[in-house]
């Protein structure tokens, strides 16, 4: 094996660092393109971290937090035009426009890789170049997937090593495979009118220029382990998917994990690291992931799972001891806060964290509440797993968890029941399809509104979804131990505008049901959009809930939703796998 060191290296010395030769070739060829002052390959280090972070306490790109509150804790101010992802000028680059879909932007990748190349043309000239070589997964698991990412970003550097496994092991494990993902990042002038984020997954490729926001810039996260991911997890028959993995524990020490997706913002993390109710005594919540799970069936025909991530990116604001306290838990130290505020001695603050007052906004200037809030509402913080007092060591296994349960969920005020299990495997693609969150009271005349989220999957399928789909339709031929698909909401609202499910520790109560169910311990009420629960078979003790509401089917509504779905569906052409509409006609001929 050839170890790297740590270090900076001219131009000639690169060729001594790894022996794999495609990517000593593509450090040249960025070299070349980008001229450097320096070309630094990362092995992972605490020296190498320290060494980095030291660089950007002195010019200002890191402050350093209350050491006795906080120590390791340290906060970066964004450019306030780089705070959130950029889907508008996010490009799926594929030769034929059909294969990215109508679910993407697309471009030819002729033409993509010009506009980048004059975009990248000495465009690290003065700065260092990074080279960041990454594992998706566990380092040994071979569910796992690799990557390099190259970059003159030390803030991505510093994040990278917290959200992936990486540095020397990941590229001992690139240079016994050969293949990895070759991912080009410059944050460039963080000009808003000149950034792009473009993926070339035939080329296993993302190059990304003029951002050096989380989602935009952490190449790992949403373009290689969501967007690039799921077009290779096509051809070679697995699913990488925008979803938390949490494991239930019960008295009995029996574990089962589940997977969720949600849009963002409908508290994946929380569900992830959920406190059950009080009455839960002797229950544990295992947190294995938040945001991705990659999964395959295993020699036992169940999907098996991991999380392709080490680390937690997660929106800051909101977060608190009563909402969840096991993320609070994890950001005592060695964190990084990206775009909160600061209180007089040091900490870092977001609304809704705590009663203290911030002295400085997010921007840097003294807090004034009549000009904003003092955290950015995207703001965020990055921290390695294992500090979540939730975090699973299953998160490390080779093999991944065995997946008991999928759910899908949105943001619905209305129709749709607390949950529903799917009729079978091929019904639960078309929940899953079929997701969607209203839009709440952000912009005027648009309350309300349903936005469709297949899969939560909208802003990060990296092909067609009406391929998607199909592909995930093909695993019912794949296994026939597959898990049960459900659908649940949240987030029902009554007359009064009220929510009328508490959530948070709450939803414990609903994951139990679900769990039962796929354990064949309860029996469902078969209806014409799913199997719903008994309600004596969910445990309500001590809540002051109308569950009856909550589950009852709206049939002529229903028949409303249906319509609406099967027009998002068409958008897909002939593409559409017809499994699609015949579940949906099903569903509409039982509606009756
Ligand atoms: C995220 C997102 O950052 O889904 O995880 O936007
Ligand atoms: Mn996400």
């Amino acid at each position: 094996m050839h170890s790297v060191r740590a270090g900076a290296y001219n131009s000639d010395e690169v060729l001594t660092v790894t022996s794999n030769e495609i990517l000593k070739q593509w450090v040249d060829e960025v070299r070349e393109l980008t001229q450097p002052d320096n070309i630094h390959w990362c092995c992972g280090s605490d020296e190498e971290n320290q060494q980095l972070v030291n660089g950007m306490l002195g010019n200002g790109e890191l402050i350093e937090l209350s050491k006795e509150t906080h120590p390791g804790c340290y906060l970066h101010r964004s450019d306030p035009d780089d705070v959130a992802r950029v889907e508008h000028v996010t490009f799926i680059c594929t030769p034929e426009r059909e294969d990215a879909g109508p679910n993407n932007h697309w471009m030819e990748p002729t033409e993509a890789k010009a506009k980048m190349r004059d975009l990248y043309d000495g465009c690290m000239q003065g700065r260092t170049l990074y080279v960041v070589p990454y594992c998706m997964g566990p380092i040994d698991s071979p569910l796992s997937r690799c990557g390099v990412e190259i970059t003159d970003s030390p803030y991505v550097v510093v994040n990278m090593r917290m959200m992936t496994r990486m540095g020397s092991a990941a590229l001992a494990r690139i240079e016994r495979e050969g293949t990895f993902v070759k991912g080009l990042h410059s944050i460039g002038e963080l000009d808003p009118d000149r950034r792009f984020i473009m993926h070339f997954p035939e080329d296993l490729m993302i190059q990304s220029f003029g951002s050096g926001y989380g989602g935009n810039a952490l190449l790992g996260k949403k373009c290689h382990a969501l967007r690039i991911a799921s077009f290779q997890a096509r051809s070679e028959g697995w699913l990488a998917e925008h979803m938390l993995i949490v494991g239930i524990e019960n008295p009995q020490g029996e574990t089962h994990y589940v997977a969720a997706a949600f849009p963002s913002a409908c508290g994946k993390t929380n569900l992830a690291m959920l406190i059950p109710p009080a009455e839960y005594d002797g229950w544990k919540v295992w947190t294995v992931g938040d945001d991705i799970c990659w999964m395959q069936p295993g020699e036992d025909g169940r999907l098996w799972a991991i999380n392709p991530e080490a680390g937690f990116f997660g929106v800051a604001p909101g977060t608190s001891k009563n909402t969840n306290p096991n993320a609070l838990a994890s950001l005592n130290s060695n964190a990084i806060f990206t775009n909160v505020g600061v209180t007089a001695d040091n900490q870092p603050w977001w609304e809704g964290k705590d009663e203290m007052v911030p002295v400085t906004d997010w921007r840097g200037n003294p807090y004034d509440p009549e000009v904003g809030p003092a955290a950015q509402a995207n703001s965020r913080f990055t921290v390695p797993m294992k500090q979540c007092p939730s975090y699973s060591d299953k998160a490390e296994a080779p093999r991944g968890v065995p997946i008991s349960a999928i759910m899908f969920g949105g943001r619905r005020e209305r129709l749709v029941p607390l949950v529903i299990e799917s009729k079978s495997w091929q019904h639960g693609v078309l929940l899953g399809a079929s997701m969607a969150s209203e839009t709440t009271a952000a912009a005027i005349g648009e309350v309300g509104v349903v936005r469709r989220d297949p899969m939560a999957m909208k802003p990060f399928c990296g092909y067609n979804f009406a391929d998607y789909w199909a592909h995930w339709l093909s695993f019912a031929d794949r296994s026939n131990h597959l898990p049960p698909i459900f659908h649940v909401n949240w987030f029902r609202k009554d007359e009064a505008g009220q929510f009328m499910w508490p959530g948070f520790g709450d939803n414990m109560r609903v994951i139990e049901w679900v769990i039962k169910r796929s354990k064949g311990e309860v029996d469902i009420k078969p209806t014409a959009i799913g199997g719903m629960p008994h309600s004596s078979d969910i445990n309500v003790n001590g809540l002051d809930t109308d569950l009856g509401a909550l589950l009852e089917v709206d049939r002529d509504a229903w028949s409303v939703e249906m319509e609406q779905i099967r027009e998002y569906l068409e958008q897909y052409g002939d593409r559409l796998p017809n499994q699609m509409l015949k579940e949906l006609d099903q569903v509409v001929a039982d509606l009756g």
